[in-house]
Formats: structure tokens, C-alpha cells, sequence
């Protein structure tokens, strides 16, 4: 029986001379450091050995909070080889939030930073979590330690396309967030059928300057490159001017669309400067048609805008190339995020479960070998979100031309994206409504033009209390991830309401439209 371990599939991809340099980082502060695929092979070996000794039940959930490092990369590769899940946790995560991820998840292993083992300990082991390991951005931490004990050969976990890979948080539009359920069927299917869409080339070089605790920079990019055999230039975190300065030796670039304004504030983005690159994607968030204008006149390139979601990767794309489904349109449409990846079913219904006729807008629903298992133990919340001939339901709101090209128009879920990371305003308003003095509040996206939308409250006191906007946001900030806390809080009278007594969010979205720009 072949083993379907998506550890195999990547391994089998790394080209044949070992020695090579398949991840070099790139520190403004620091030489860079190189790994060869030969390195990449035997700290995997490693980590899973140590995994392997632990003697973990089969699907043990490896639950990760580390800042970015190669060696995190290096973690997530060796949980798929021993046959383990990846959990991954954005390092933006505050107490509560990882309190309930642990108690959720009810991971075997826990690895975070040295600097917060004390509090992550503590809920881990409160949770029933046994192993609970450091791992610094600095190759520092019990991890490390004790995986240079073991040997550096390990025999992949026989794996199936429908075990379980890896779970991702996804927050929800109401109660608390759910783990979208991600197989090694799953992840392989999208990093073969991307690695052909966006023409991988044998010499490609990928600037890696994404998070890897979400889609985008841990899947679509990390698989991207592998799957290819293809070197990265590793950023710990997004720096604009060390991306161009490295664009001359690299081809591919993926990032979302905060990542491409703050390029394009630089003077040093020229046509030169991108000379060598062969391929600019963006995603995770919409692009602006003025941002995706101003790329093609600073630098000559079209940006290649896709979408996806946690619990499907990736489901449309711009072509690369000519797309031989679609008459052989070649053209990257701004304003568009191209059309369904081949194997992705994707329909557009209205609301009495009918496809609207072609150009109209509809609510995006989509089947396919990308699509997740279902949501971690929520198996009512997950047969709510599937149709009964299979489709998951996005959430959000598109039409498709009569050219096949598919724009998203809005979302149905109450859901904000700002820099590429979801807040949904269900969450916000929870905690706001908990604290002293708050009668009600709503949480809105308006536009802002670093992160594209952001978050602010709306909030009514209770009869005789005096609110402080500064003081309610200083307590969000103790209790949630930076990137939640609204950027603004107004204290109000009142909220606009329907007949129905619903908060009309679409007036206070209007109201502080101008707010940012
Ligand atoms: C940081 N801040 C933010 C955000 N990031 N505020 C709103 N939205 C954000 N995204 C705030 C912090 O709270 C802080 O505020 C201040 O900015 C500085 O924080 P810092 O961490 O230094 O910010 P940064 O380093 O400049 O980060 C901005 C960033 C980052 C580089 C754009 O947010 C980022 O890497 N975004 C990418 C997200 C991503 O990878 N998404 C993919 C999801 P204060 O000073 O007040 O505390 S995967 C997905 O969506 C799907 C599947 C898909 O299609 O890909
Ligand atoms: P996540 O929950 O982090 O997986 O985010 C998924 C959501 O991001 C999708 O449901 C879309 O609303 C949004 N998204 C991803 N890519 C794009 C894009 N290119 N344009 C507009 N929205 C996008």
C-alpha cells in the first residue's frame, strides 16, 4: 500500500543534490543562516523520533505557539511525518484565547516560547496535556534539546488522503471558534494542482515573509516550495525593503494585501528592482484594484489574485498561463479572484438553494478534494455548513462573468478582515459586553488604508456609568490579539435598529466610513 503521508509527497519532491540550499533566512540584524534539504530531511527525522518516543496516542494534536522560525517549519514537517495533527496558534493569541484552544483541542503536546512557558504550562497541564516543550525564534528551548538525542532516520507514519493532517482555528460568527478539520488528502491535492496552475519552474526561488499559523504563509507558500524542490529566502516577520532588496535573486512572491501597499510606499519598488520575479500572488483578504494598477505601473507585473479559506485551501486563482477550460484566457483580472482551480466545484446559489443565472450574485458554495472533513467536534455545526449534495457553504457573496472569472462582492458572514487576519465582530462584542459599566455594543469593518478594513466599537453604558474609550480598548488589549482590538470606540446613546430590534450594521459602517481615509 502506497503511503499517503503528505511528508512522502514533499520528501519525494527535494531534488537531487541534498546539499543544496533549500531555506536561507534573511535578518537585517543577522547573517543568514542556510539549511540544505539534506538538513531539512534529518531535523524532521529528529523531531519526529522524539515525537515517535513519546508513545502518543495515533492523532495526537501538536499544539504550537512559537514565533517564526525555520525550525517551526521544521516542526509542522515532522508532525506529519510521525503521523500526528499540526495545530497551529497565532503568536497574537492572549490567555483566554489559548485557554480555550488547549481545553478545545486537548492536545498530547504543547510547544511555545520560552518566554511564555509559565502561563501556557499551566493551562496545558490544567488542560491534561502531558508534553509541553519551548521552542525559541533563536534555536533555544527544551525542544531542540531533546531531539538532538535522537537519530536522524525516521520511517514516515503510514498515512491515508483522509487522516487528519493538521486542525486550524477558525473564529466563528457566533460562540467561539471552530477547528476546521484539514487531511493530508486535502493539503496534497492543493499543492499539486497550485504547483501546476501557477507554472512552478525547476529554478524558482519563493520570498517567504508570511506568519505560518494560517493558510496562506504555512500551506500555500511552505507546500508551494517544497512541492517543487524550490529554495525559500525566509523572513522571521515582513520587512518591505529587505523583500526588494532580495527580489533580485527570487522569482516568487506570495503575501496579502497590506504586504503589497506597504511595498509600494518604498521608492525603491522599480521596474529593475522586480526584474528578475517571476510571479506576485496575493490573497487572504480583497485587493484593491488601485493597489493591483499601481504594481503593474511601478514594477511591470500583473498581481495574480486568488482566494481560498482555512477549511478549504486554496479555491480559485487568476491563471499563470493560458487556462485551456476557459479558452485559453491567459489574462489576470483585477478586482477578480480568477477562476475555480481544477477539481474545485464552485456554484453560485441564491437564498432558496438555486444557481442564479450567470453575472448575478449569490452566496459561493464549493465541493472538492480540498474541501475539510468537518469541523473539530462540532459535528452539528458542520453538517449545518454543507449542503445535502456536498457542498460547503462559504459564507461568501460572488458572482461569476460570462468569461468564468469569479469576484467576490461581500460576505454574508459578519466577518472583518483586516491585514489578512479575520476578526469576527461576534467576538469583539462578547467581550465588550462583559465588561463593567457596558450595556451593548457592535463591532464594524471600515476601510483603512494600511490594513484595507478595521475594526470599531460601537458601545452604549449602562444608565449612570461614564466609559472611557481608552480604557475599554486598554482591557481588550489584556484580553484578546492585537489584531482584534478595534482601532476605535466611541461611547453612543443608541444603535440604529430595524423594525425587527436588529442593530443595522451596514448605517455604522456608513457613518465611520471616512474615518480612516
Ligand atoms: C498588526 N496590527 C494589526 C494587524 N497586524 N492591526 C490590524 N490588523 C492586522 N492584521 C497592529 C498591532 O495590533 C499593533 O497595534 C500594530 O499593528 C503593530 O503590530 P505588529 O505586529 O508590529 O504589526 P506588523 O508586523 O506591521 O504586522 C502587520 C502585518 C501582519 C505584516 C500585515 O498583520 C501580517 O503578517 N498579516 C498577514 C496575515 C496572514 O498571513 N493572513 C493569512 C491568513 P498596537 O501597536 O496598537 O498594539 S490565511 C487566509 O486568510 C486564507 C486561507 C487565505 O486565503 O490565505
Ligand atoms: P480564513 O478564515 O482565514 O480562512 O479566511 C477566509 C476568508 O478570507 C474567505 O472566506 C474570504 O472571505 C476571504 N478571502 C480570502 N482570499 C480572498 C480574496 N482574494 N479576496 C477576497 N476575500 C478573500
Amino acid at each position: 500500500m502506497s503511503n499517503l503521508n503528505l511528508f512522502v509527497t514533499l520528501c519525494a519532491a527535494f531534488p537531487q543534490d541534498l546539499d543544496s540550499v533549500a531555506v536561507e533566512t534573511v535578518d537585517a540584524s543577522a547573517p543568514g543562516l542556510r539549511y540544505s534539504w539534506r538538513d531539512l530531511d534529518r531535523a524532521t527525522a529528529m523531531l519526529a523520533n522524539l515525537l515517535d518516543s513519546l508513545e502518543l496516542p495515533p492523532q495526537s494534536r501538536i499544539a504550537v505557539q512559537v514565533e517564526k522560525s525555520v525550525e517551526a517549519m521544521v516542526l509542522y514537517l515532522a508532525t506529519l511525518r510521525a503521523g500526528h495533527v499540526f495545530l497551529p496558534l497565532n503568536t497574537a493569541y492572549q490567555r483566554a484565547e489559548i485557554e480555550y484552544f488547549i481545553g478545545n483541542a486537548e492536545p498530547a503536546v504543547v510547544v511555545c516560547s520560552p518566554k511564555n512557558f509559565g502561563w501556557v504550562s499551566k493551562i496545558a497541564f490544567t488542560a491534561g496535556t502531558r508534553h509541553v516543550f519551548t521552542l525559541g525564534d533563536d534555536r533555544t528551548g527544551s525542544l531542540l534539546e531533546r531531539a538532538v538525542h535522537h537519530g536522524d532516520r525516521h520511517t514516515p507514519a503510514q498515512k491515508g488522503d483522509d487522516d487528519l493532517a493538521a486542525i486550524l482555528y477558525t473564529s466563528g460568527t457566533t460562540g467561539r471558534s471552530k477547528g476546521a478539520m484539514l487531511t493530508h488528502g486535502n493539503l496534497r491535492s492543493n499543492a499539486l494542482v497550485l504547483r501546476d496552475y501557477w507554472c512552478w519552474q525547476p529554478d524558482d526561488v519563493l520570498i517567504h515573509a508570511l506568519p505560518i499559523f494560517h493558510v496562506h504563509g504555512l500551506f500555500v507558500a511552505i507546500h508551494g516550495a517544497l512541492i517543487n524542490g524550490s529554495k525559500m529566502l525566509w523572513l522571521s516577520s515582513f520587512d518591505p525593503k529587505a523583500v526588494l532588496e532580495r527580489m533580485r535573486e527570487a522569482t516568487v512572491f506570495m503575501g496579502v494585501p497590506t504586504l503589497y501597499v506597504r511595498m509600494l510606499a518604498e521608492p525603491g519598488l522599480t521596474p529593475q528592482q522586480a526584474a528578475h520575479m517571476r510571479l506576485f500572488i496575493s490573497g487572504s483578504a480583497p485587493l484593491l484594484i488601485e493597489t493591483f494598477n499601481e504594481w503593474k505601473s511601478r514594477t511591470g507585473h500583473t498581481i495574480l489574485e486568488r482566494y481560498g479559506m482555512s477549511e478549504t485551501i486554496m479555491l480559485t486563482s487568476n491563471p499563470c498561463a493560458a487556462d485551456p477550460r476557459h479558452s485559453g484566457q491567459t489574462e489576470r483580472r483585477g478586482g477578480t479572484v480568477g477562476f475555480p482551480l481544477p477539481g474545485v466545484d464552485l456554484r453560485v446559489m441564491d437564498d432558496a438553494g438555486l444557481p442564479v443565472p450567470p453575472g448575478e450574485i449569490g452566496g459561493i458554495q464549493v465541493r472538492g478534494p480540498n474541501v475539510f472533513s468537518g469541523y473539530w467536534r462540532m459535528p452539528e455545526k458542520t453538517a449545518e455548513e454543507f449542503t445535502v449534495d456536498g457542498f460547503f457553504k462559504t459564507g461568501d457573496v460572488g458572482r461569476i462573468d460570462e468569461r468564468g472569472y469569479v469576484t467576490i462582492v461581500g460576505r454574508s458572514k459578519d466577518l472583518i478582515i483586516s491585514g489578512g487576519y479575520n476578526v469576527y465582530p461576534a467576538e469583539i462584542e462578547g467581550f465588550i459586553n462583559e465588561l463593567p459599566g457596558v450595556a451593548e455594543s457592535a463591532v464594524v469593518g471600515v476601510p483603512h488604508p494600511d490594513f484595507g478594513e478595521v475594526g470599531v466599537a460601537l458601545v452604549i453604558a449602562k444608565p449612570g456609568v461614564a466609559l472611557d474609550e481608552s480604557q475599554i480598548i486598554a482591557t481588550l488589549k489584556a484580553q484578546l490579539a492585537n489584531f482584534k482590538i478595534p482601532k476605535r470606540c466611541f461611547v453612543v446613546r443608541e444603535l440604529p435598529r430595524n423594525a425587527m430590534g436588529k442593530v443595522q450594521k451596514n448605517l455604522l459602517r456608513e457613518q465611520h466610513t471616512h474615518l480612516f481615509v
